[in-house]
């Protein structure tokens, strides 16, 4: 499962303040230690719930049912059962696939707008009960939700309120109820949920009246059977659509948004501002980037050839998960019930590019320095930047200016990636930094940036194009920031030259 130190913060807080103030042995007519409180939090802040969410960062969605095997990517509803037939299915391989691919969790489309349940739905006889898969006796869900405990993944479920099979769509208050209960349904029955998925589609009944949804009483349902999982949708109310299928956020992202009077679907805020966020918004809801591996959410087989390659997918990891986000990357399942081997091997080359780059952090020899430690307090000081402990943190003074922390190298070497990451228990505050790097001991500006939030990975590109010239030392000044400065993490990295 997800490390979930950032969790611990608001503990480590505490404690840091206690150790402080803690009376111990002092010389006669010495003043007592003075505790130094930590930087206020600055609203919106993130809940539990999206805080253990955050630790997620890159996870599979898998687009699976009845289009899969009618080669469309929005069923009609009038498909039948009969058509639902995997020769081979195996959720275990699905699983296996996205733990060996360094995924945290699989995301299934339980029900697309087609109406098929992919559960045998006591609600409704359009499942896989009327297949013949299993002989009418098979639960993907149950096979699936048992693949992800066993690789200890976690388990997300899409349930399309779109149903263009169900005569009740349209007759808001009746199909209100059946959603209700097939909600109820998938929430109780396959253990813990992670990550409920709800798609903004909307449109008009068999009996030509526009179904209004009741997203207030789904969301109480969500809360009351599995408290811990978040709730996707456009505006939130906990994980935003990042305003794309391309899966990468903005260069500036805020995980606050103000979501009063937009909707889901139709009513949804601008592309721009889902992409961007919004340093003024009242809401904490952090940006997820979906994107499917090739051009289909669903497996269409002569797509095969057109998986998207390791520099595409590399690229996306890093605006995504490297700008504050998390990434949702789509699997399309294929009629034997298997990921296919493109995708599969693909994956295995996305996660050694990414390993190469990112499991060693040269800046953890390094000497950690700053130009201003809160109440010149140890647990705010600039070591705290390169502990390895993403739930410590340095701060700076409340009247430090323009702060700045610097990483002196052990030794000279070639940076070309860096990681910053902000303690979000307290809020995201930082606007606007530059990145310098010191060569002979002469520092130059190398990448200039806004955001920071959850996790910022900076890309250097001009040191990437002169990976033979190592630098002495990295520094960050930090130009904006909405409260003042803390860091958690304060990394580097080198791409492995490829000869
Ligand atoms: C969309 C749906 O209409 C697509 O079919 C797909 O499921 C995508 C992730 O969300 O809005």
């Amino acid at each position: 499962m997800p490390n979930l130190t950032a969790l611990r913060l608001a503990g480590m807080t505490c404690l840091a303040l206690v150790a402080c103030a803690r009376p111990g042995p002092r010389a006669p007519g010495s003043s007592p230690p003075r505790a130094v409180s930590a930087p206020a939090p600055i609203p919106p802040l993130p809940s539990e719930r999206q805080l253990r969410w955050q630790e997620f960062g890159y996870y599979a969605f898998v687009h699976f049912g009845m289009n899969t095997f009618t080669g469309r990517e929005w069923g009609d509803g009038t498909e039948s059962p009969a058509l639902f037939a995997p020769t081979e299915l195996d959720a275990r391989q699905w699983a296996r696939v996205a733990k060996e691919a360094g995924m945290t969790g699989i995301l299934l489309t339980a029900k697309h707008h087609d109406g098929f349940c992919l559960w045998p739905s006591k609600l409704t006889d359009h499942t896989v009960a009327r297949s013949p898969w299993r002989d009418g006796r098979g639960d993907v869900l149950r096979e699936l939700s048992d693949a992800c405990r066993e690789q200890g993944l976690g388990f997300g479920l899409y349930l399309s309120p779109w149903d263009r099979h169900s005569p009740l769509y349209g007759d808001s208050p009746k199909y209100n109820d059946f959603y209700a209960a097939q909600l109820e349904e998938l929430l109780s029955n396959y253990g813990e949920v992670f990550e409920v998925w709800w798609d903004g589609a909307c449109a008009e009944g068999p009996n030509g009246k526009r179904q209004v949804y009741d997203f207030e009483r789904f969301t109480s349902i969500v809360r009351r059977l599995q408290p811990g999982a978040v709730i996707f949708s456009d505006i939130g109310p906990d994980v935003r659509w990042v305003g794309n299928e391309q899966g990468f956020a903005g260069e500036t992202c805020w995980s606050m948004l103000d979501t009063a009077g937009f909707a889901r679907g139709i009513g949804a805020p601008p592309t721009k501002s889902l992409n961007e966020g919004d340093p003024n918004g009242a809401h904490w809801v952090p940006a997820e980037c979906d994107v499917s591996i090739r051009p289909g959410w669903f497996h269409h087989p002569e797509q095969d050839g057109e998986v998207k390659s390791v520099e595409h997918l590399f690229d996306l990891y890093e605006r995504s998960v490297g700008h504050n986000g998390s990434l949702l990357l789509n699997l399309p399942v294929d009629r034997r019930g298997l990921v296919h081997e493109n995708d599969a091997a693909r994956l295995l080359e996305l996660r050694r590019r990414i390993d190469g780059v990112y499991s060693r952090d040269l800046g953890r020899d390094a000497r950690a320095l700053c130009s201003s430690v809160r109440g010149s307090a140890p647990e705010f000081d600039a070591g705290r930047l390169n502990d390895g402990d993403p739930g410590t943190y340095w701060a700076a003074e409340d009247d430090a200016g323009e702060p700045w922390v610097a990483l002196e190298l052990a030794a000279p070497a070639a940076i070309d990636r860096v990681v910053l990451r902000e303690p979000i228990a307290l809020g995201q505050r930082i606007s606007s930094f530059v990145v310098e790097t010191r060569r002979g001991g002469a520092w130059r500006e190398a990448a200039r940036g806004t955001t920071v939030g959850n996790r910022r990975i900076v890309r250097l590109e001009q040191e990437a194009a002169a990976l033979d010239t190592p630098v002495e030392a990295l520094r960050v000044r930090i130009l904006g920031a909405r409260a003042t400065a803390t860091l958690s993490s304060f990394e580097l990295y080198q791409t492995p030259r490829t000869k």
